[in-house]
């Protein structure tokens, strides 16, 4: 649910920049032939020549689109190039692309705190370089104005005069401009080097928004593509937004767009001026409305992050038709591939970026045999997560086999299985100090290495105590069997039999009772109680039962469920359960940008849950006539009545 946030007291210069058409850029770099070719990206899956992912700007003009698949856009434009995304274990494999967008968030975070969006996206807040330009090397004549900037397109200017090239370099060098004006010229400017660069460095074009915030950055970074930039002045957003239509907007495009549509009459985002600030909390509550009331005067205080690097990774797979799963032996195969990948980049994760997952979490859309219609979805279900691939294999089954238990609610039904996911979330950075434990956590191969450790097995921070512990020289000398401290005492690391359900109980139960422990651990222990406390305090908590007791206590937690004659979220919120095992994640470590690359269907689930967390409100309304069927979790608990249904 959106959220107003306060506003900065002085103004900002902040771009969104989105890669042109950006698979099929990628695949023009690997093969130069299809430069300047009408070209798609279709996916893996071959049915009628593979869905269409990506379209190049010449297939574009042929009238290809990408809800097409390859057969069709052949019929449409028979010269098209159809290059199919790379496999890898029988999926979509991405890294490839992944890695083409890094090279370019590395040349954009070189102006300013930088946040990738997603696998194509970056949010700049370029406030200090634009300051900086103007005070050291303000744009004061404009036939010195790079080309690129020249070309911007500045909204409230004349976009089709034949000397539009000519007034933009004037407005950029404007002597009368107030100061916001000024800092926005510097940014378009600073815009168009970086753009300048990235396309030397990379050979890849993007385009660009400018403006004082994130959301109209957005709004603005797709209206002049491809390879073009377009600027919005404050003097010209209520123009801008007077007739931009409410579903185009970020957040509108849903329940609370089509809310502001079917019960306001709302059609433009110009349209919501007419209602008053209270007006719209009464009817959304106090934090939606006040966001509506801001977003109609072009006001949104949303920072950039500064994260280059995604807040969780995902795997997953979808299962159309008849390629539904329906047997145990199937989803662990396919579970087995998922989770192998998965390993392969939290690890990789590791290793680069010294950052470690704590999350391991099962998504999956399964429908009972003879229920297709049903409501009730399959509960996803987190664990903490171990690091080796057998590990994080053997608990996503067990994850997903409490999460059907759970599903099928004793009945012994067929059912079919549509998609799968796992994600690992809850990825901190590893404290400086505490590289021993990388020793352990990382290793030649993955499917050997050991998870975190837990209090027995992980040496002391020497730091911390006087028993040093001696980094092994080597990876491969540091085999997480067993090895010695100085004092001859042996310990070891968590050992291949020892199984996941003691992980997930050690992990929640003993860090904050640990002695001495690593810096590592504390920092674990530290983050979960924080974040504990936090969620708690947000009515945000999600409980997932730890692997231990995830059959037990859902059929506890189901019991109760029935007791009170409450529908089970698919999210598996709900109160917080009294059990000392229990583990707890946020909806909110999940990284959109990776929710992007997961199935649609489970895509679309996640994305009701990731929705900005809602202030309590203290003013409970109902929409006439219409009763809750959805799943969103309310702010109040999961069980209540949503607010935008
Ligand atoms: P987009 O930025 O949505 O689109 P695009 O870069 O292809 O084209 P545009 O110039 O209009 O921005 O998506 C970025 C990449 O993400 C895209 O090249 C392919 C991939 N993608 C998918 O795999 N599936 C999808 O449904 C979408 C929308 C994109």
């Amino acid at each position: 649910m959106p959220v107003a946030r306060p506003e900065p007291q002085e103004p900002r210069v902040i771009a969104h920049v989105d890669m042109d058409c950006f698979y099929v850029q990628v695949e023009q770099r690997r093969n130069p032939a299809l430069r300047g070719q009408p070209t798609a990206v279709v996916q893996y899956n071959d049915w009628k020549g593979g869905g269409l992912i990506a379209v190049s700007y010449e297939a574009r003009g042929f009238g290809v689109k990408r809800s097409m698949r390859g057969d069709e856009a052949k019929r449409v434009c028979p010269g098209i190039n159809l290059v199919q995304v790379p496999v890898a274990r029988g999926k979509a494999d991405l890294n490839l692309y992944r890695s083409a967008g890094s090279e370019v968030v590395a040349i954009l975070a070189s102006k300013g705190k930088c946040e990738r969006a997603s696998i194509d996206e970056v949010y700049l807040d370029l406030t200090d370089a634009a300051k900086e330009m103007l005070l050291q090397a303000p744009p004061d004549s404009p036939e010195e104005i790079l080309i690129e900037a020249a070309k911007s397109n500045i909204l409230g200017l004349p976009s089709d005069a034949s000397e539009k090239e000519k007034i933009v370099r004037a407005w950029l060098c404007r002597p009368d401009a107030d100061s916001e004006d000024k800092l926005l010229a510097c940014g378009a400017i600073i815009v168009a080097q970086l753009r300048v660069r990235v396309l030397e460095e990379t050979q890849f074009t993007c385009s660009a928004g400018i403006a004082h915030n994130k959301m109209l950055a957005k709004l603005v970074s797709g209206m002049h593509k491809p390879a073009q930039q377009t600027v919005v002045p404050s003097s010209s957003v209520q123009d801008f937004l007077a007739s931009l239509p409410v579903k185009k907007m970020k957040q509108l495009g849903g329940k609370l767009g089509s809310s502001l549509q079917d019960d306001l009459g709302v059609e433009t985002i110009g349209d919501l001026l007419s209602f008053t600030e209270e007006k719209l909390q009464e009817q959304y509550g106090v934090n939606t409305g006040t966001w509506l009331w801001k977003i109609a005067r072009g006001i949104s205080g949303e920072e950039v992050e500064d994260r280059l690097l995604p807040k969780s990774h995902g795997c997953g797979k979808t299962f159309p038709g008849p390629k539904a799963l329906k047997n145990s032996a199937s989803v662990k195969g396919w579970l087995d591939q998922l989770c192998e990948e998965l390993s392969e980049r939290i690890q990789s994760d590791l290793n680069q970026n010294k950052r470690i997952a704590q999350t391991l979490t099962l998504h999956a859309r399964v429908s009972k045999e003879n229920e297709r219609d049903s409501v009730k979805k399959f509960p996803s279900k987190s664990c903490p997560l171990r690091y080796g691939t057998w590990k994080i294999q053997e608990d996503a089954m067990k994850l997903f086999e409490s999460g059907l238990h759970d599903f099928l609610e004793y009945q012994n039904t067929g059912w079919s299985i549509t998609s799968l996911s796992v994600t690992a979330s809850k990825i901190f950075d590893i404290p400086s100090g505490t590289s021993s434990i990388l020793r352990y956590v990382k290793g030649p191969s993955s499917a050997s290495s050991p998870a975190i450790p837990d209090s027995s097995s992980v040496p002391e921070d020497p730091s911390l105590d006087n028993n040093v512990y001696v980094t092994p020289s080597n990876e491969e000398q540091c085999e997480p069997s067993t090895s010695e401290k100085e004092d001859g005492k042996k310990y070891s690391a968590i050992s291949a039999k020892q199984c996941s359900a003691n992980e997930a109980k050690r992990i929640s139960k003993k860090f904050p009772e640990v002695k001495g422990t690593s810096s590592i651990l504390k920092f674990l222990s530290r983050g979960q109680s924080a974040l504990h406390e936090k969620r708690k305090s947000d009515g945000l908590i999600c409980s997932h039962p730890g692997l231990e007791s995830s059959l037990e206590a859902s059929r506890a937690e189901e019991h109760n469920a029935s007791a009170q004659g409450a529908d089970r979220s698919s999210t598996n919120c709900g109160a917080e359960p009294s059990g000392s095992n229990a583990w707890m994640f946020n909806v909110e470590d999940i990284d959109p940008a990776v929710v992007e690359e997961l199935p649609p269907e489970i895509r679309r689930e996640i994305q009701g849950w990731i929705r900005p967390p809602k202030q309590p409100n203290t003013k409970r309304r109902e929409f006439p006539g219409r009763k809750c069927s959805c799943r969103h979790v309310c702010d109040l608990c999961c069980r209540h009545v949503c607010d935008l249904c």
